[in-house]
């Protein structure tokens, strides 16, 4: 098993009990790198870039993922990333055309893989490093061996760039997870989820009592908490940087990655991706903020509802977390209140559910929040470097 995997340079399974040396796993040389791709050994088919700033094109990778994106193990819902979300995780600062990559037959789109740039740290290493996600097969050309054929090409196109780490992540075990983490889901519109056949009803209760449960006040409590704007740019980027030192994986941002990743533009067109809401306190100090980001999913069985909305908790940061010495106490309260909020602004724009992972300082207020663990698992992976286990200290990817 694992006959490709076991084939490139990612730990494999049992390798590491004892503590490593942090550092990557096999050194190439730029002129060895193939300038070239593989050979597509299937008759009609063959590689092409995806040109996403050509809403045609876009519309291809919309379609393909729409139709045979990542589901649930039931089968009962399928991410659906608008061309707004795409371009939000695809044409990050220094994003590559060369990295969006398409297989065509004739000439329909029935396979992606694509990434963007990233500098990742793993505790005290800064990797200059790609993220890889949305690989996706259409589902008549399953089990053909064409995610490896994928792999492979964007790791071509990657390394030729200089660059060889990456980081990505999937609800499927490989070898070997540097880190593992929970789904938690927050309803926020429970009937709603209850319809659609997320979330059950338990077996002592009605369903009016729990959408009573899950009911959100009306406005938030937090004093000084607004929209973030332009202005806090530098303030927001520089508390994200001392918060994300608590942990041992995260990306180490620029100030425009920042702006990119957080600033929602409101003259910008397409949907609203992504929500960031910044405390400011009397003396005009910005010591908190917190985001999420917008991704549906379809419901593939319901005569109901043909879709969900989720938010996604995204990066936050706080200046109760840095004090020294760190009153766990006062940090724990501080994040109850602020995503407390964070649930009524959701609701507010109209979400349906406030999804998290057991990640960054999330456990001190998932409970509290009323955030029911899912069933879903996300491995985190890095491509090309051994690390030592990341328990927890990691940030979304
Ligand atoms: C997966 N999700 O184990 P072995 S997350 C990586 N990530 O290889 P075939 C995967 N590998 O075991 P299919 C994988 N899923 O023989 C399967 N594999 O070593 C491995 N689903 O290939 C699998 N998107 O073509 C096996 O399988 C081999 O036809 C089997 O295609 C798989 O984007 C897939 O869940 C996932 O569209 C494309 O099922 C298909 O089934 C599909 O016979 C729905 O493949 C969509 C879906 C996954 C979302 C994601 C992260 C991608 C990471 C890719 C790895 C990047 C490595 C770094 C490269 C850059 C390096 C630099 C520098
Ligand atoms: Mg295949």
């Amino acid at each position: 098993s694992y006959k490709f995997w076991n084939t490139q340079p990612v730990p494999q399974f049992g390798e590491a009990a004892q503590p490593v040396a942090e550092g990557p796993l096999r050194v190439q040389k730029l002129e060895d790198i193939p300038i070239e791709p593989a050979n597509l050994a299937i008759e009609g088919f063959r590689w092409v870039t995806m040109d996403l700033t050509d809403e045609a094109q876009m519309a291809e990778v919309e379609k393909l993922l729409y139709g045979h994106y990542v589901e649930d193990d039931e089968a009962m819902f399928r991410f659906k990333y608008s061309s707004s979300l795409l371009k939000w995780s695809l044409m990050s600062p220094g994003w590559k055309e060369k990295w969006h990559v398409g297989i065509r037959v004739g000439n329909a789109l029935c396979a992606f893989i694509g990434a963007v740039p990233t500098d990742i740290r793993v505790r005290d290493n800064v990797l200059k490093g790609s993220e890889v996600n949305f690989i996706c097969v259409h589902k008549k050309l399953r089990g053909k061996r064409l995610a490896p054929v994928l792999i492979k090409e964007i790791t071509r196109r990657i390394n030729l760039e200089g660059i060889f780490q990456a980081i990505y992540t999937g609800g499927v075990v490989l070898p070997t997870p540097v880190s593992t983490c929970r789904y938690y889901h927050r309803p926020l519109n429970w009937m709603k989820l209850y319809e659609v056949g997320f979330s059950p009803c338990p077996p002592n209760s009605k369903p009016a009592y729990q959408a009573r449960k899950f009911m959100v006040p009306d406005k938030p409590a937090t004093k000084g908490l607004r929209e973030m704007e332009a202005k806090d740019l530098e303030a927001v980027g520089d508390l994200l940087d001392r918060y994300l030192k608590r942990f041992d994986l995260t990306p180490k941002f620029n100030l425009e990655e920042v702006e990119h990743w957080l600033l929602h533009k409101k003259d910008a067109p397409g949907d609203q991706v992504v929500w960031t809401y910044v405390v400011e306190d009397d003396a005009g100090k910005i010591t908190d903020f917190f985001s999420f980001y917008c991704l549906e999913s379809s419901v593939l069985r319901s005569a109901q509802h043909s879709a969900i909305r989720a938010a996604y908790l995204f990066y936050y940061g706080s200046e109760t977390g840095l004090a020294t010495p760190l009153n766990r106490g006062a940090l724990k309260d501080r994040l109850n209140a602020l995503m407390a909020d964070a649930l009524i602004l959701a609701r507010k724009a109209n979400f349906d559910v406030f999804n998290a992972l057991s990640l960054m300082d999330n456990p001190l207020f998932l409970e509290k929040q009323k955030f029911m663990p899912g069933d879903g698992q996300l491995h985190y992976y890095l491509f090309n470097y051994r690390a030592n286990p990341i328990h927890g200290g990691i940030t979304k990817t």
